[in-house]
């Protein structure tokens, strides 16, 4: 990595005797607030909503800042909410005030566009609401505030706020597409998550325009790769709307070689950092173009995402946010400590220092669950153990990421439903779909897309769908079943993922677990009661086969590692 890179962060460096260098970011540590309770870790805007609202005193001074931010509010630099009239906490109580008594005054669902003129005599500008009542709220939440501060109605004045409207989402590794991509190395669930979560937003940002009465259009980014030599997929595309949105597009940058021409082919997720610099450039470029402006927020996936995210943030001066679901200096023991025996496989060095960057640069971290930040009793959170590490001859971390910054916010992934619902709604099952389930379960021969059969099909299942890694273990769980006679003797065993043949598949931990599969049937005589069919990507599908899983009495599996043991845990389907 370019050591220019290390340099844009705000923290506390220095070189040590033996070279390597020394990281404190408390150093630096001037004003953020932090929580003091474990049990508050993840509770970040609770917790700045009641910071803020203990800054507000009622005294005129103390608005000031509030002031100042509702003043700066625009769209492509038309005001929005207040205008520059209103230049002091006075006049804009006073203004609350007056807007607030008439709009009381009006039929509930008024629209904006009658009073308009009335509140823009008093100052007042576009972004309270699209009708008198859901003006009348917002005036009041902020009223509120100004009265007698408390965090709750400042948690509710700011989600009514109109700030975003541009969002741009990195997610750079792998093949990023919306059709023919899954099961290509680096390639799983991230896409489907992103895509979906692209439609949410999308959805969230009409809303929530709609509802504060303005006309804006919004806009949502995804940035990719893009691949010259697609394999097939669209990734050789610059610009790719995104199915059943209206305003959001997948945009994709090339890669540059040394002697800038376009990289051709896939890269590893692991090799990618010396190409990350110069994609960030490139894609600034490309993003302030079709935006025509900068976004509002960035959002990063993984580190290469949340890398080039903090680069553009910080070049542009926007809002960046994390959602790093899957960090891996927990995946593998001791990977700080034992980079140097790892770095010509995994380039931990290069990941870690990225993931410390970003991290540290965030404005906010999203995780999914508290166990996520700061672990459970018997194993640390993926984020603690960012706080103190030393990888020998390179770095150490006096003072990393701290899990009390109120930028660790949990918000618990959702499911799609109309995709995932139990397997009991019997009107709603997809009985369409039942011959091709059939054939991809207990059909007798080997083709392409599966191995093995069950040869007694009245024995309930134990399934498995997963990308065909270390991490996964999903070889971890075959050994495991055929070891185990007893438990062979009542359960069929299915795994969905990776490949079948080695020859297929050019991501090097795929081949050596492909092989692995391939030696354990053989070994503990598999045939029979394994079926192992390849990564299947048809979404709508796949729920439908949790489902027929779910009818044979199934379990769904899901190998967990854990320190030293590895857990099987299982999970009794519901779906
Ligand atoms: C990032 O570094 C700053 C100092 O530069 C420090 O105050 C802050 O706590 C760090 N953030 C996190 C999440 O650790
Ligand atoms: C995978 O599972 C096997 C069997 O349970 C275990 O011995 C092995 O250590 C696991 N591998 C990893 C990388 O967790
Ligand atoms: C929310 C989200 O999309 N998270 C994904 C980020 O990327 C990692 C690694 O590819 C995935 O495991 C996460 O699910």
């Amino acid at each position: 990595m370019n050591p220019g890179l290390i340099g844009c962060c705000c923290c506390f460096f220095r070189a040590r005797d033996d070279n390597s260098l020394e990281v404190d970011f408390s150093a630096l540590d001037l004003s953020t607030p932090h929580l003091t309770l474990p049990s508050s870790i993840g509770n970040g805007m609770q917790f700045v909503s009641r910071f803020m609202s203990s800054k507000l005193s009622g005294k005129p001074e103390s608005m000031k800042p509030l002031l100042d931010y509702l003043l700066n509010l625009n769209y492509r630099g038309e005001k929005l909410m207040i205008s520059d009239t209103i230049d002091t906490a006075d006049k804009l109580q006073t203004a609350l005030l007056l807007a607030e008594v008439f709009v009381a005054g009006l039929e509930k669902s008024t629209p904006y566009q009658n009073f308009e003129q009335k509140f823009q005599e008093w100052g007042l500008e576009k972004g309270w609401g699209d009708t008198a009542e859901t003006c009348r709220e917002t005036l009041n939440f902020l009223s509120e505030v100004l009265q007698a501060p408390d965090p709750i109605n400042m948690e509710k004045f700011f989600s009514r706020v109109p700030s975003v409207f541009s969002i741009v989402i990195f997610s750079i590794h792998g093949y990023f597409g919306q059709e023919k991509v899954l099961g290509l190395p680096d390639t799983g669930g991230q896409v489907v998550y992103i895509l979906d979560q692209v439609r949410a937003l999308e959805e969230e940002l009409l809303q929530r325009i709609k509802r504060q009465g303005l006309n804006v259009t919004p806009k949502i980014l995804v940035l990719t790769r893009l691949i010259p030599d697609a394999k097939g997929t669209k990734c050789n595309v610059e610009l790719e709307p995104v199915e059943h949105t209206k305003h959001s597009s997948i945009l994709r940058v090339p890669f540059k070689t040394d002697d800038g021409k376009d990289l051709r082919q896939w890269v590893s997720r692991f090799d990618i950092y010396p190409y990350l610099e110069r994609y960030a450039q490139d894609s600034s470029v490309k993003i302030l173009d079709i935006l025509e402006g900068k976004p509002d927020m960035v959002i990063g996936n993984y580190t290469d995402g949340n890398l080039v995210a903090s680069l553009l943030s910080s070049k542009l001066g926007v809002t960046q946010g994390t959602i790093a679901h899957a960090l891996e200096k927990t995946k593998y023991d001791d990977s700080d400590v034992k980079w140097r025996e790892m770095d010509h496989k995994y380039h931990f060095s290069c990941q870690f220092t990225a993931d410390m960057i970003a991290m540290n640069t965030s404005d906010f971290i999203i995780a999914s669950t508290y166990q996520e930040i700061a672990g459970s009793k018997d194993k640390p959170g993926q984020y603690e153990s960012h706080y103190a590490f030393t990888m020998p001859g390179l770095c150490r971390y006096a003072t990393g990421v701290n899990v009390f910054d109120p930028k660790f916010n949990i918000a618990a992934p959702g499911a799609d439903q109309s995709v995932y619902f139990p397997f009991t709604q019997k009107q709603a099952r997809l009985t369409d779909l039942h011959p091709q389930i059939e054939e991809l379960l207990y059909s007798k021969e080997d083709n392409d897309e599966h191995l093995g059969y069950l040869g007694d099909r009245s024995k309930p299942i134990i399934f498995s769908m997963a990308r065909l890694d270390k991490v996964k273990n999903i070889t971890g769980l075959v050994e495991w079943y055929g070891e185990n006679r007893k438990l062979r003797d009542l359960v069929n065993l299915v795994i969905v993922g990776g490949l079948l043949e080695p020859s297929q598949s050019n991501d090097r931990e795929e081949i050596e677990e492909i092989n692995k599969m391939h030696s354990l049937m053989d070994k503990y005589q598999l045939k029979g009661q394994i079926r192992w069919i390849k990564a299947q990507t048809e979404r709508v599908r796949n729920g439908e086969l949790y489902r027929c899983i779910a009818d044979t009495r199934g379990a769904f599996v899901q190998v967990k590692k854990n320190s030293n043991t590895v857990k099987h845990e299982t999970q009794a389907l519901t779906m």
